[in-house]
């Protein structure tokens, strides 16, 4: 196996993503054509599927061996995490892209072997590119990010969405009440890739949300780690890239604690069910 060249790699994804980006952003003046998926906030555009194909079509051009695993099932849907693995979403926060035309992404994450290698999450309408080249250092555009340093619960600001704290399958809803309580305040921006991108550049301290599928954590998973933060399933058991999981990320200190208050509630009678279906495709 000859060794990649990463930094040609990083120049030639921030070329396609920042593309996607320019025909994303001019489809916003052109009517877009949307569909249900799941459910009736659980939307689909003409637009995740173009981008989707337009990306997987220079990930094969330049690297035909590699394996994509993609929302909108244009690409391999691998099985396992042999060789080098993309994780792509074309769009994440397509309920954002829709109603508010603003705060949707385009994610890439690209892992080799299972471990993070590069990470490309760019915010389209703001053009901010979050990305890294792991080892080399996290940048926002072209700043490079800190390093993750402690806090409390106390001075932390959590993202967590309130579909967690009202009834529903997945988490008992009072699991987080304590958590909300405590800390400083709660954000919810609807887009995994950028909330994620968030907690690495230091915007947020944390991120919990139960049901996440690999191509919106992917990328974002790798930023956090290039930065010093930590993340793990809901309860703080590691997190297998290829399963539809809930997602606990946070700069360290912090994440343990949270982490092991959920595993308290747990115990304590209050349930969690993690979807852990696999990928989609
Ligand atoms: P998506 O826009 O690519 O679907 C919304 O809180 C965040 O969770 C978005 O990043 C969204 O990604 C993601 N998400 C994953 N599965 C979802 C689902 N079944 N319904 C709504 N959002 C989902
Ligand atoms: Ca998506």
């Amino acid at each position: 196996m000859t060794e990649r060249d990463w930094d040609a790699l990083g120049r030639q994804v921030t070329q396609w993503i920042k593309e996607a980006g320019a025909q994303l952003r001019a489809s916003l003046s052109t009517p877009l054509e949307i569909s249900e998926k799941s459910a009736h906030n659980d939307l689909v555009t003409n637009m995740d599927r173009h981008i989707e194909k337009f990306l997987i079509g220079k990930i094969r051009a330049a690297y035909p061996e590699d394996r994509i695993v993609s929302e909108e099932g244009f690409g391999d849907g691998a099985v396992d995490t042999k060789g080098v693995l993309w994780l792509l979403d074309p769009i994440d926060g397509t309920l954002n892209f829709v109603m508010q035309k603003r705060f949707f992404a385009v994610s890439i994450g690209i892992y080799e072997e299972g471990e993070g290698r590069a990470a490309f999450i760019y915010d389209v309408m703001a053009d901010e590119l979050f990305h890294c080249i792991c080892g080399r250092g996290a940048y926002q555009n072209t700043k490079k990010l800190a390093a993750l340093t402690s806090v409390t619960i106390e001075d932390s600001l959590i993202d967590l969405s309130a579909t967690w704290l009202k009834p529903n399958r997945l988490i008992h809803e009072e699991i987080m009440t304590e958590i909300v309580k405590r800390c400083s305040g709660t954000r919810a921006y609807g887009a995994a890739s950028l909330e994620l991108a968030y907690v690495a550049a230091g915007y947020l301290d944390a991120y919990f949300t139960m049901r996440l599928s690999p191509w919106d954590y992917g990328a974002g998973l790798i930023l956090l780690r290039e930065v010093g933060g930590s993340y793990s399933r809901a309860e703080g058991q590691p997190l297998n890239i290829l399963s539809k999981t809930s997602v606990l990320a946070a700069r360290p200190g912090l994440h343990h604690f949270i982490a092991e208050h959920v595993c308290k509630q747990v115990q304590g009678g209050r349930f969690i069910r993690e979807l852990d279906g696999g990928h989609n495709h």
